[in-house]
């Protein structure tokens, strides 16, 4: 269990314990503990069994130290237990709904006993809420509201949670006799950027027959936080988390592998087009294998790639299945060389303690290098930031100077010096030309005014990029996946502009942005733009989330001459100051 998952639990825990109107300083604790834990950069199970190391996190007293132990040998918390069955796990779900808070959660559950989203919205649109103290008819339809807006948000989880959940089921299962893989599919394997529900596929020996995959299918449901059973068959079963995820996971024989792999990782779209294919050429094609009718033999089924060998086409990466035309140009042996993990040499958008980070410039240094990655930047913000203590003019000069000094004293990784300075409303930049003039690169973002009319928004960032001293746009729409869509910009103009300029676009591959996403990536690249992805790590942790961000830049069919930090760092140096027109040759 990791800082994360025990800070949610305390988080869970205090939401309950307000609807039970318990102790508020005991609520207090609890949150206290998850909010310290959540910025504790040590994992707790390495050191749960020394009391002393617990207590020295500040906000962790004796009792929650001792919960943390509960939690770490148990793998649950008695209180958090007591609260659920006090309840029901539905009452969870209804504590996200924003608008609906524990006060009035607890004034439905002691008149109607009711706390599941459904029952609320059953309730609130017969007229049932409003006898209740403080409740009106327009707090009816205010709740109303608040439910169907958090139903078009949910049911969808972000990438890095599904490919989470889905690394704990591997690892829960790998060490079962005759388990031999478990992938995921579905959107989680084309790289969508949210996930619906996990679909994971295991085979193995442990497939062969019903005792033994009874074996597999019991272990599975042993996964701690599984909420819900939904359905079980021979060789599927299918759960819901605590998290409210749902996850398929379905036994296959090594033999039939592949066809299940192309089946279920879909989309349904590509599987619809491919499958048509495959009747025009005298084929079936389903989960079991590609059928020759003729004379109803097997031709294909073990793995993807002769499958779709078959069908005459190239093998086609699973981010580009969504019926964009992957299968015609696989059949024109025409799909792009998409860019890989490999292909990076350098992360340039990280944050030190300096301002919101977590980690010093060494550390985030030393990671980046352990990545292997031949530069890297330190880009903290500005002043504009305040609530991240932003850089102003003087302490930024200060940290070139810092990051100047960690240079020379770390070998084997180029440390260029950088800033995410602000855009102001108007398209201004947070910090002096001269300062910036100092910078190896200038990543500037939009963090505040998101809401701006298209051409206001337009005209400001057109401005940004009119500004020699900006190289890269930070997250150019600033959405903010499940939680705030991006803003609205005339997209021509400013790719347009942008590619002119000599500006890349940034991919920010920090799991709630993937900002810019698969379309405007591909709109962007074909007016000439070029890009960089970043994590934007706050922490040495983050850098690992490029591999999301790389999944998006697959999407978009981008290749590794899209990408700006897939070159040499001093070729990339050069471009981060637009000295060299943008489109020269990699050196
Ligand atoms: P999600 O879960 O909404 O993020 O998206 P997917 O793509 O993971 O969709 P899901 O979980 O419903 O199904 C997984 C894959 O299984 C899907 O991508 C293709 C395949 N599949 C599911 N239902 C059908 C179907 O009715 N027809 C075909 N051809 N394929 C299907
Ligand atoms: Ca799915
Ligand atoms: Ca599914
Ligand atoms: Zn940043």
């Amino acid at each position: 269990m990791d800082n994360k998952a025990i800070a949610t639990i305390f988080y869970e825990t205090a939401d309950l314990m307000k609807v039970a109107s318990a102790d508020p300083f005991r609520i207090r604790s609890y949150e206290r503990a998850a909010e310290a834990l959540e910025g504790w950069p040590q994992q707790v199970a390495e050191i749960y069994q020394d009391e002393k190391a617990l207590l020295a996190i500040p906000g962790i007293g004796k009792g929650m130290a001792a919960n943390i132990r509960e939690l770490m040998t148990e793998g649950k918390l008695a209180s958090h237990e007591e609260m659920l069955q006090k309840f029901r796990p539905s009452m969870l779900e209804l504590l996200k709904i924003s608008g609906l808070g524990p006060k009035t959660i607890a004034l439905i559950w002691d008149a109607f006993q009711v706390c599941d989203v459904d029952g609320v919205a059953k309730l609130a649109s017969e007229g049932k809420l409003r006898t209740l103290p403080r409740l009106s008819e327009k707090s009816e339809q205010k709740i109303l509201k608040a439910i169907e807006s958090y139903r078009q948000l949910t049911g969808r989880f972000l990438l890095s949670v599904a490919d989470d959940i889905a690394r704990k089921i591997t690892d829960f299962l790998k060490d079962l006799p005759g388990v031999e893989k478990v992938t995921p599919a579905g959107s989680l394997r084309r790289g969508r950027e949210t996930v619906g529900d996990l679909d994971l596929l295991v085979t193995g020996k442990c497939c062969d027959n019903d005792a033994q995959r009874n074996k597999v299918i019991e272990r599975i449901l042993s996964f701690p936080g599984i909420l819900e059973v939904l359905g079980k068959g021979e060789n599927k079963v299918s759960f819901k988390l605590r998290s409210g995820m749902q996850v398929d996971v379905r036994l296959l024989l090594p033999d039939s592998f592949g066809a299940a792999m192309q089946y279920f990782t879909g989309s349904k779209n590509h599987n619809v087009t491919l499958r048509q294919r495959a009747l025009k050429q005298g084929y079936t094609l389903n989960e079991y294998g590609l059928v020759r009718v003729e004379d109803n033999k097997r031709v294909a089924g073990k793995t993807e790639e002769e499958i779709y060998k078959k069908l005459g086409l190239a093998f086609i990466p699973p981010e580009l299945r969504e019926d964009c035309g992957e299968i015609q140009a696989a059949a024109e042996d025409k799909l792009p060389e998409l860019i890989t993990l490999a292909d990076l040499q350098g992360d340039v958008h990280m944050h030190t303690v300096e301002t919101d980070g977590k980690c010093t410039i060494e550390e985030m240094a030393l990671a980046a290098r352990q990545h292997g990655y031949k530069y890297m930047a330190i880009t903290d913000h500005s002043k504009n930031l305040a609530f991240a203590n932003g850089l102003d003019d003087k302490r930024a000069e200060a940290h070139i100077r810092k990051i100047r000094a960690a240079a020379k004293q770390i070998e084997g990784i180029r440390i260029f010096a950088g800033i995410e300075v602000d855009i102001l409303a108007e398209g201004e930049l947070d910090l002096s030309d001269s300062v910036l003039e100092q910078m190896d690169l200038v990543i500037a973002s939009v963090h505040s005014h998101f809401n701006q009319e298209p051409a206001q928004m337009t005209d400001r960032l057109l401005r940004v990029i009119e500004n020699p001293n900006t190289s890269i746009m930070g997250h150019p729409t600033g959405r903010m996946l499940l939680r705030r869509e991006g803003f609205v910009f005339d997209y021509d103009k400013v790719f347009s502009a942008a590619a002119k300029a000599g500006v890349a676009m940034e991919h920010n591959a920090y799991p709630d942005r993937l900002d810019l996403r698969d379309q405007h990536l591909r709109m962007a690249k074909a007016k000439g733009v070029k890009f960089v992805v970043n994590t934007d790590a706050h922490h040495t942790s983050h850098i690992e989330n490029v591999r999301y961000g790389v999944m998006q830049l697959r999407r978009a069919w981008l290749g590794k001459q899209d990408v700006l930090n897939t070159l040499p760092a001093a070729h990339f140096a050069k471009m981060m100051r637009r000295v060299l027109p943008l489109l020269e040759e990699a050196s």
